[in-house]
Parts: structure tokens; sequence; C-alpha cells
């Protein structure tokens, strides 16, 4: 196979991510099979034909049905909301296609095992959309810990932090609905953090949390709108079903202790994914919102320069950086999504599974629902409950 045939389902604000990220891959990473982004698929005729002419697709179709059988399609791109998942996934897999599914994987733990095992009974590759692996930073992270850099892991701490339904006349766009989300802050935010302290630090425990919505009632929105919808006051008002904040604190199985933030309350916090990693040997600081950079303590350096050092990780010997620009020139957001399309693309041609895949969408799902159920129940819950 020389080409891999993408068809995607969604096409709003993952749909335009994945579509530049299908682009540049061929342009950047040459040296892997390439993605050819054949047919994109969504609801509205209109709306779809928009993006598929904007975003350089072949065609368009309106049915997902109509594109998972189809016999010039390899792998099905699955970002539309997270209700739709599981059909889509089960009747890729079905049809043998290879799937990339945005996260969280599925609406609850129970639906996403049923995705896993459809995908493992199919025997084709599945990745799952945790890009914040993907950013440069994070990899020397990655580096930096499993080389023994840090140290003994004593502390994580996470938080991811936005700001966009502060305003109560905000609608009550899917995102805030639990039967079309699945959960809110928890589920959308939180699993990004859950994911990446897996994949630097390793296995968690337990969990306890508590969370809050905070605005219990919003305008009815009058179409399927987003992050950047806007309110109608005269609207009538709907149920708020998801968490709008949820924090909780962890053991992990190395017996590092964790604490977790998700919110969508936090003012003047557009994204702010970051995390702080505290070892016997130094400390580890990211923050998205600084993309390009990592700090770095090591107790080892002498006394009188002893401090946190930024790193600017945008040079040849960083992950994915020799294949963009000369040292020092930054990246961006959308590169997260090119570098793990690459992965994918690396994976077809090896005959392996991409990592992050649906065993991890699994994973970040078992914990996502311990740590609801430690809410409801008011105590400390061990992950293997859940694996039970
Ligand atoms: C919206 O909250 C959102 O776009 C998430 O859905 C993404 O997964 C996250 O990367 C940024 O915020």
């Amino acid at each position: 196979m020389s080409n891999v045939r993408i068809g995607m389902v969604g096409y709003k604000f993952m749909g335009k991510a994945h579509s530049n990220a299908y682009r540049a891959v061929p342009m950047f990473f040459p040296d892997a099979l390439k993605p050819e982004p054949k047919v994109i698929c969504g609801r509205d005729p209109q709306a779809v034909e928009k993006a598929r002419a904007q975003f350089g697709w072949e065609s368009a179709v309106t049915d997902w049905r109509d594109l998972v059988s189809r016999d010039d399609i390899d792998l099905i791109d699955i970002n539309a909301p997270s209700d739709a998942h599981k059909e889509i996934a089960l009747a890729a897999a079905a049809n043998g296609k290879h799937i990339f599914c945005e996260k969280p994987l599925a609406l609850n733990l129970k639906d996403s095992k049923e995705m896993l095992e459809s995908a493992e009974k199919a025997g084709i590759k599945h990745m799952v959309g945790f890009n914040y692996r993907f950013a440069p930073a994070v990899q020397l992270a990655k580096k930096l810990i499993s080389e023994g850099r840090i140290g003994k892991i004593y502390h994580y701490r996470a938080w991811f932090l936005q700001d966009w339904i502060i305003d109560e006349q905000f609608p009550l766009v899917w995102r805030l609905q639990k039967d079309i989300a699945g959960s809110g802050s928890h589920g959308d935010l939180g699993a990004h953090c859950i994911d990446l302290a897996r994949y630097l630090i390793g296995e968690f425990k337990e969990v306890i949390g508590m969370s809050e919505t905070f605005v219990k009632q919003r305008p009815l929105p009058s179409e399927m709108t987003g992050l950047t919808a806007k309110g109608n006051k005269d609207a009538p008002l709907g149920d708020v079903t998801v968490d709008d904040a949820t924090l909780f604190m962890t053991r992990f199985e190395s017996g590092a202790l964790g604490s977790f933030e998700a919110t969508r309350f936090a003012a003047g916090h557009r994204c702010t994914n970051a995390f702080e990693i505290n070892g016997s040997k130094g400390s580890i600081k990211f923050d998205f919102e600084r993309l390009n950079e990592l700090q770095v303590y090591f107790t080892g350096d002498d006394e009188d320069v002893q401090g946190f050092r930024r790193v600017l990780v945008t040079d040849a010997p960083h992950a994915y950086m020799d294949a963009w620009w000369p040292a020092g020139h930054t990246i961006g957001y959308e590169h997260t999504f090119t570098h793990e399309i690459h992965e994918f693309m690396k994976a077809i041609e090896e005959d392996r599974q991409p990592v992050p895949n649906f065993v991890d969408g699994v994973k970040c799902q078992e914990i996502l629902e311990a740590v609801d159920r430690s809410i409801e129940e008011r105590r400390w819950v061990a992950i293997k409950e859940l694996q039970e």
C-alpha cells in the first residue's frame, strides 16, 4: 500500500485540525505512507460541501454508513461529537478499516471497551486522539523521565483550565449535554491530563474527586454550535447535564502522588494545559500556552546556578523538529496533530499498533469513571474496581 485513503466523519474544529494534518504529513514527513484525504462526511449537505472545498477533500457524503463500507477507503477518522463514536467505530472495524478516533474514546467505559474489542477482533490498527503527547516538549519530558534524569518521581500536578463558558448566557451547546458529550470538563480536558500522566509516569492506582456544575441552566442554542457560540438571552433554558469543573487526587502505582484540575471557569485561561513533575533529581514544568518550552530543574546543578532553566524545544535533537524549520523556529498546536497522523502512518507501514490506541482510550475512561464513582460515593476508588 502506498497511500492510506482517508474517509473522515466530522468537519468542524477537529475536522479542520485533522484535515490540516493530512495535508501537512506528506510534505514534512515524506518518508512514511502518505495519507490521502478522499471523502469527508457530515450531516448538513451545504456545510460539509463547504468544508470539502475549503479543506481540500475529493468528495463529500452526508451518511457515514455510505463511507465505512467503501472499497476505496482504508482508514476512518471519527471526529464527530462523542455520542457518534461507538456506532461508527464498530461499523468501520466490521468493514476492516483502520480507525483514528478523537478523545474521549466513547461516552462511557462500557462503550469504549466494546470499541476496543471490535477493533482487536477485526485486526485493524486503531488510534485515539490524545494529541498533546506529540508536542516535542512533552516528548522531551518523557525522555528525561525515562532516562532517569529526574530521578524517582514524587509528585505529578496537572491542570487544564479554560474560560469559554463563564458567561451564564453562553448557550447549551452539545459539549454541555451528557448524552452527547459523555461528560464536561472532566472528559474533555481532564482526559488529556490523565493521558499525559499515564504516558509520562505510569498507571493510576486510586482516585478521589469532586466536581461542580456552577451554571445549572443555559439558553438553548438554535443550531448545533461549538466553542464560539453566541448566547441569546431570550431563548428558553435547558439543563446543563455535565460538570463545569472536576478536581481529583490520585496515588499512582509507583507511589507518586498526583493532583488534577479541569475547569471551564478559570477566567483568563483560554487553554492552559499544564503539568509539573517533581522527582528526586529535579523537576519539569510544561504549559501548552508556551508549547515550545520545557522548564527543567536539576538538583545536581552547581549551587550557585541552581534554578529552573527554560529549554527551547525547537532544535533537531528534539522529537520531530528535524522535519520542520532551522533551529529556534517555533511550531504550534496544529503540529501536534501532524505528528500524531505521521505516527499512525508509520504504524500502518510497519504493521504494528500506533500509540496511543484504543487500549489507552479505555484506560483513560477507567480513570474518568473511577473519579465519577468516587464523587458519587464520596470515597477513594481503586482503578481495579473498574477492571473487575
Ligand atoms: C475544548 O474544550 C477543547 O478544544 C478540547 O475539546 C480539546 O480536546 C482540547 O485540546 C482543547 O480544548
